[in-house]
């Protein structure tokens, strides 16, 4: 009789927000980027997906992905890609011990949830692919480093690479044509600047109106300031945020945060048709976090902004109450508003 065994893993996968942001593609095939970027992932303990991947002759002939409960095209190039690179490192397992069950044939049965509006700027392809990678990769029983899971993760969305690590993370943007050199690496544990916090301003949770991939496609195609955000500003930008977290200077990391994501939004203003992503509350919330700097006499909370209108707030935690507490009285009796105080996420727990 045929093995009808069900082969199954699970895991979870964190959140992480860009303070120097990914916005372009050289290779929308591979999602190699034009630049470099870095971000913090956030605790999983708020905001992660949780993945299960299992397998079995007894599944049909298909692969399939259920997220939150509803079945998803699986036949898109992305998923694809992750399944066929984690397929053939399965395969080449098998092929070096004959004892190892033939996983690698069999269909595959995702199933994923988030914790947390899907498709709203949060993120949430990041951690969805980086989820699903690990979750397969742990089905596998593959011995692959979290940076090569984040080369196969990066071919789902490029934002998923970092999520494969906690703390302070770089997506190094490569020059090789075929990737291998495009993958995540640590900036710093979690455990390096355990009192930065941020907090999530949920301005909307409704799904986006341009996606990044074909917004960030318009906008190479026809910004001109693109080109100097992807030349010019970001290479300083890494420099200064690489440094500022080395050596814990809040200041600097604030400042470039800020200037990373309205250099940002700045492009998507000059693509063409132009793209909006930040609304009236996204702006209040900006007015808000320059006033409490203001008052602070120095920079003590810092706003940055995805692909959608709501905020996140990076903040030191002996400052709670001067940003949290003020942003909440501030902002909180608005609509759909939200407000999270969020911990950095320890790689060891990812
Ligand atoms: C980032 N974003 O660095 C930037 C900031 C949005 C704004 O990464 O096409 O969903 O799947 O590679 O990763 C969103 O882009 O795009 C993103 P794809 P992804 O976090």
């Amino acid at each position: 009789m045929a093995d009808k065994k069900i082969y199954q893993a699970s895991t979870t996968a964190p959140v992480n927000i860009a303070v120097v942001k990914y916005w372009g593609k050289r290779d929308p095939k591979l999602n190699l980027p034009t630049n470099s970027s870095v971000s913090v992932t956030l605790s999983q303990a708020d905001l992660r997906t949780h993945t299960t991947a299992a397998c079995s002759s007894s599944f049909g002939n298909e692969d399939t992905l259920l997220l939150n409960s509803s079945p998803q095209d699986v036949t898109g190039a992305r998923t694809q890609a992750c399944f066929r690179e984690l397929r053939a490192l399965r395969s080449s397992l098998e092929a070096s011990d004959s004892s190892l069950p033939k996983l690698s044939t069999l269909p595959l049965r995702i199933v994923s949830e988030n914790n947390f509006p899907t498709a709203a700027g949060l993120a949430s392809s990041a951690a969805g692919f980086a989820a699903l990678v690990r979750a397969i990769a742990n089905l596998y029983e593959l011995p692959s480093s979290p940076t090569d899971l984040s080369r196969i993760a990066r071919q789902g969305s490029g934002s998923a690479c970092r999520s494969l690590f906690g703390g302070y993370v770089a997506w190094q943007m490569g020059s090789k044509a075929d990737g291998s050199d495009s993958v995540a690496v640590e900036v710093a544990p979690a455990s390096h600047w355990p009192t930065m916090r941020a907090l999530i301003l949920v301005v909307s949770a409704e799904k986006k109106g341009v996606s990044s991939t074909s917004g960030m496609q318009i906008t190479v195609a026809t910004s001109k300031l693109f080109k100097h955000r992807a030349e010019v500003v970001v290479p300083q930008h890494m420099e200064m945020m690489e440094k500022a977290i080395k050596e814990k200077d809040f200041e600097t990391f604030a400042k470039v945060t800020m200037m990373d994501s309205n250099s940002f939004h700045s492009v998507c203003l000059d693509t063409f048709p132009p793209i909006f992503y930040l609304n009236d509350v996204s702006r209040s919330a900006i007015r808000v976090v320059e006033d409490i700097n203001k008052k602070a006499g120095k920079i003590v909370a810092a706003y940055t902004f995805d692909a959608g209108p709501n905020a996140v707030i990076y903040f030191e935690e002996e400052n709670v109450e001067q940003v949290a507490g003020v942003l909440k009285s501030a902002l909180g009796s608005l609509d759909g508003w939200q407000g999270r105080d969020i911990k950095v996420q320890d790689t060891e727990g990812v």
